[in-house]
């Protein structure tokens, strides 16, 4: 396995920050030995976890309005594999990377999955795209995609989504997901039932194309485009199509794809329930948006996510494997930063997750003793578990403070030198 950013600036770094990290770890180890936990157990599970990158989360994302280009964006996927090494680099958090086609297409797949394997990468989800119309392309998907009323429009889209699932199978990606912009902007635009009906049509064809061990993950979004009806808006709609669809077909939660004050966690658990959880694209928002960092505006959501996902994997063992991802991009940030910070900070809510005395909380709940209940969570949340990450990482030869490392390496710079800007390429996350 090769680096992107030379080792010895990495320990470099790790030795500068050594005795400080030593010493808050010794310290929380105490504590948390007080409270009958084993600082060496969290460590170690800390180190299990991972959470895939979006690809296109590596260049600067847009506004609605704007794009806003920042320096050595990738002008491809072999580059933007290449940022994507650097991440997990320092985090030692972000094996997985989530292509999304046509915009990571490429015509030798063979040596991508080479370039990902020499850099310790895998390849999670495939994404496909239905909700732009492409170069060329003959049907557009300005009225719809798999839910289009022209049955050739449809077709098309269908068509590109079998195709996602062969590049997939060619780099080892083993799960599809589909997100559709699908809606309608005014009432009596559509006919609300007819267009989910078209949807499972079409659905139906892409299931049928799965190989023996793919899933399909649905992804709902409340709105946007569609404002006024979208199609697969809403976890409701999502979990009836996965149950429509078969076994392969799950639901996958974006978590700012949902209205303001909607209790996601309560959705999780639902979905973990029947057995529909796909997986996630983690990001935070604040209004209607959904590529702000994850756990910048709530992180307790998130931590009440992975509170659910302790619950869950307590009840169904080492088969409940929801897919980690990322999803977010966006404008006033160095992407790599963003995407380095997001991901300890999921890190961070699965291991918060994990100090939740799960037997103290039962009985508490058993009593109907809300205080103490909510106190139980509420005492994993507040502990700081900052030197168990950084202590995971360090182990794995990782940074121990990975945006700090990155700024020292200049990998930005010497990125910006050998990227020289080209007009019109952009992989923005729009999803
Ligand atoms: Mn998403």
């Amino acid at each position: 396995m090769s680096t992107i950013i030379d080792s010895g600036r990495v320990a470099e770094h790790n030795a500068q920050l050594r005795a400080g990290l030593d010493a808050d770890y010794e310290a929380l180890g105490g504590m948390l030995a007080r409270r009958g936990v084993d600082i060496e157990r969290m460590t170690a599970l800390a180190q299990t976890f991972a959470v895939a990158l979006p690809s296109w989360g590596v260049g600067t994302g847009g506004t609605r309005f704007a794009r806003f280009p920042g320096r050595g964006e990738p002008r491809n996927v072999f580059e933007k594999l290449d940022d994507c090494a650097a991440i997990h680099q320092l985090t030692r958090a972000t094996p997985g990377v989530s292509l999304h086609f046509p915009w990571d297409k490429t015509t030798d797949p063979a040596a991508l999955r080479q370039q990902a394997e020499h850099h310790g990468l895998y390849f999670d989800a495939v994404n496909s795209n239905t909700f732009q119309d492409q170069a060329g392309q003959e049907h557009s998907y300005k009225y719809g995609s798999l839910t289009a009323n022209n049955a050739a429009t449809r077709a098309q889209a269908v068509a590109h989504n079998i195709e996602c699932i062969a590049l997939g199978k060619a780099l080892g990606s083993r799960a599809l997901t589909v997100w559709v912009g699908d809606g309608a902007n005014f009432p009596g635009q559509h006919n609300l039932r007819g267009a989910l009906e078209r949807y499972l049509d079409s659905m139906r064809e892409i299931y049928a194309a799965l190989p023996a061990d793919w899933l399909v993950f649905i992804e709902h979004k409340l709105f946007e485009p569609a404002f006024y009806a979208t199609t697969i808006a809403d976890w409701g709609t999502s979990f009836a199509c996965a149950q429509t669809l078969g076994d392969k077909a799950r639901c996958l939660v974006d978590l700012g794809h949902h209205a303001p004050n909607t209790n996601i966690e309560m959705i999780v658990a639902r979905l973990a329930q029947f057995g529909k959880l796909g997986g996630f694209h983690f990001n935070d928002s604040k209004y209607g948006d959904d590529d702000l960092d994850s756990g910048s505006i709530n992180p307790f959501q998130l931590f009440l996510v992975f509170n659910e996902l302790a619950d869950a994997a307590e009840r169904e063992g080492a088969a409940f494997k929801p897919a980690y991802m990322l999803d977010q991009s966006h404008n006033v940030t160095d992407p790599i930063e963003s995407l380095m910070s997001s991901a300890v900070e999921v890190q961070r809510a699965f291991v918060q997750s994990q100090l939740v005395d799960r037997a103290a909380l039962r009985q508490h709940q058993e009593a109907n003793d809300a205080l103490a209940s909510a106190q139980a969570l509420k005492h994993a949340y507040r502990t700081d578990v900052s030197a168990i990450l950084a202590m995971a990482r360090l182990r794995a030869g990782g940074a121990v403070d990975p945006v700090a490392c990155y700024r020292a390496s200049g990998y930005r710079t010497q990125v910006a030198e050998a990227r020289p800007a080209k007009a019109g390429v952009s992989g923005s996350g729009i999803v």
